[in-house]
């Protein structure tokens, strides 16, 4: 039931060999929501997010491109909301570019010092995430938010980092808005 983009590129892109699909439950996502005692009342098998991928060339090839599109359900876990893992890139310098396709949503990103900001995402929105940058999206509407993400074939994925200790700030919904504040976790 995901409203998928009417993109004229996507099926051509999507399709073929060395596509990937994965779809991250609640279940799956334990480590990332700060509220355990709301996470517990819910239905492990929720669909949080899924990506699709497509990998034209070989994991660490210097010099290619990735492509993936990631699909965040609306929802949240107490005032938190539905949001990715969230991940340093293992080649910590590694950039990578998101075009939001459809809905709202906030890109968190996070330098190697623990500094958090995060850039509004919108239908059309290009974002930049630069190297030796911590990611992570949420959802903050009540629709699919979609983006697309184009990023180096040999930049790897560390979650380590932040299943460990998170993001230095959290999103959390307050009177309708998100709203970024301290992780008391860290
Ligand atoms: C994206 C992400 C995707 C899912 O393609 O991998 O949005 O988020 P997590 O990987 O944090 O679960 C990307 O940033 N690739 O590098
Ligand atoms: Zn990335």
């Amino acid at each position: 039931n995901i409203t998928k983009p009417n993109l004229i590129f996507k099926d051509d892109l999507l399709t073929g060999e060395n596509i990937d699909r994965l779809t991250r439950k609640l279940k799956d996502l334990g480590d990332i929501f700060n509220d355990k005692a709301a996470f517990a009342q819910m239905d492990g098998e929720t669909v949080v997010y899924d990506v699709e991928s497509s990998f034209p060339v070989a994991h660490g090839t210097e010099g290619g491109l990735f492509y993936g599109i990631t699909y965040i359900h609306p929802g949240k876990v107490g005032q938190e909301y539905f949001m990715t893992k969230g991940h340093f890139h293992e080649i910590r310098n590694r950039g990578e570019y998101y075009c939001t396709l459809e809905g709202e949503g906030m890109l968190l990103l996070m330098d190697e010092n623990g500094n958090t900001r995060a850039e509004k995402m919108i239908p059309g929105s290009i974002h930049y995430i630069p190297g030796n940058t911590a990611h992570r999206t949420a959802n903050v509407g009540e629709q699919i938010l979609s983006f697309s993400a184009f990023w180096p074939s040999d930049a790897g994925h560390d979650y380590g980092t932040i299943s460990e200790k998170g993001f230095s700030e959290i999103l959390i919904e307050q009177e309708g808005q998100p709203v970024l504040v301290p992780n008391i976790k860290q």
